[in-house]
């Protein structure tokens, strides 16, 4: 199996470059298989922090899902079990800060990757764009979760109706980016964040990392309305709209969706 992500420690933070350029970095099973193990050995070194980033030179830090591994029409493209929902768990499980450094564009899954992730930093190539509906995806309840806990509901639907990126300015004044650090600057910027974090009471972080995953998945939801929403979803990834999305997409030709 090739290596998709590369593995590095430095101090008391653990590094994970995403490193398959020839797929923009698209969060296959194999590479999101290889970050969780990355994750769960640096979680074994009891390293309190932790950054994703991808190589310095890529205009793509990742292009989201593999497109071409989503279910095939009739089943959850994004049931728990897949490996994205995985590696989003086992970063909000990580027992200590997970920080995205950001440089250029965030797609899709990628996109609810970053922010699942404790803080992201970037710089000015930073982009963001979650895009169900450009594909006819049926977003998983969870991850619409992750938006709206971060940001105010009508940035979260803009970004999740238009399905466009949000530039850097942008996602900083919206608060997807807790910095916006010049190009050069970026590198020194984020693992200067970690070191200082990485000087604390590593209890205490570890603690604050709990009780805001605890909290932050405390949104109550009656059973009922949890069925319903899987059925409004079984209908979207039943549909023949989701086959034409991904069909438009590898046919590299826009879709043309018809509501069924
Ligand atoms: C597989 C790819 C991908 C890719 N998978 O280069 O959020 S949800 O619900 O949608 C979730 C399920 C999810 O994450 O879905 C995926 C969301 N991702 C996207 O919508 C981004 C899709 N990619 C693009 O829009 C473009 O590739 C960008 C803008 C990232 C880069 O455009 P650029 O013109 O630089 P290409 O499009 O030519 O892509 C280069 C190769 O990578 C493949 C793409 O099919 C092409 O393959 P070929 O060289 O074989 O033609 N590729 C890109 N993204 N997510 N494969």
């Amino acid at each position: 199996m090739a290596n998709l992500i590369i593995t590095e420690i430095r101090g008391n933070t653990g590094v994970i470059t995403l490193d398959n350029p020839k797929k923009l970095n698209a969060l296959s099973e194999a590479l999101l298989t290889q970050l969780i193990a990355a994750l769960h050995d640096f979680k074994a070194k009891k390293l309190l922090t932790v950054i994703i980033r991808a190589k310095p030179d890529v205009k793509v830090w990742s292009s989201g899902h593999d497109i071409k591994e989503l279910a095939k029409p009739g089943r959850d493209p994004l049931y728990y079990e897949d490996e994205l929902e995985q590696a989003l768990r086992a970063i909000e499980a990580y027992p200590g800060p997970v920080i995205a450094m950001v440089r250029g564009s965030v797609w899709g899954g990628a996109c609810d990757l970053a922010i699942t992730c404790d803080m992201i930093i970037g710089d000015a190539t930073a982009q963001f764009a979650i895009t169900p509906a450009k594909i006819g995806i049926a977003y998983n309840t969870w991850g619409v979760l992750h938006f709206i806990n971060r940001l105010p509901l009508n940035i979260a639907k803009e970004m999740f109706f238009l399905a466009e990126p949000l530039d850097a300015p942008r996602a900083l004044s919206v608060g997807i980016l807790n910095h916006l650090a010049a190009e050069e600057d970026l590198e020194k910027f984020t693992f200067g964040c970690a070191e200082k974090i990485s000087t604390r009471a590593p209890l205490s972080v570890r603690l604050i990392k709990e009780q805001f995953r605890s909290l932050a998945n405390a949104t109550p939801i009656a059973s009922i309305d949890f069925e319903r929403l899987q059925a409004l979803r079984r209908r979207a990834y039943d549909s023949a709209d989701y086959a034409e999305g991904v069909a438009a997409f590898l046919e590299k030709r826009p879709p043309k969706f018809l509501g069924e």
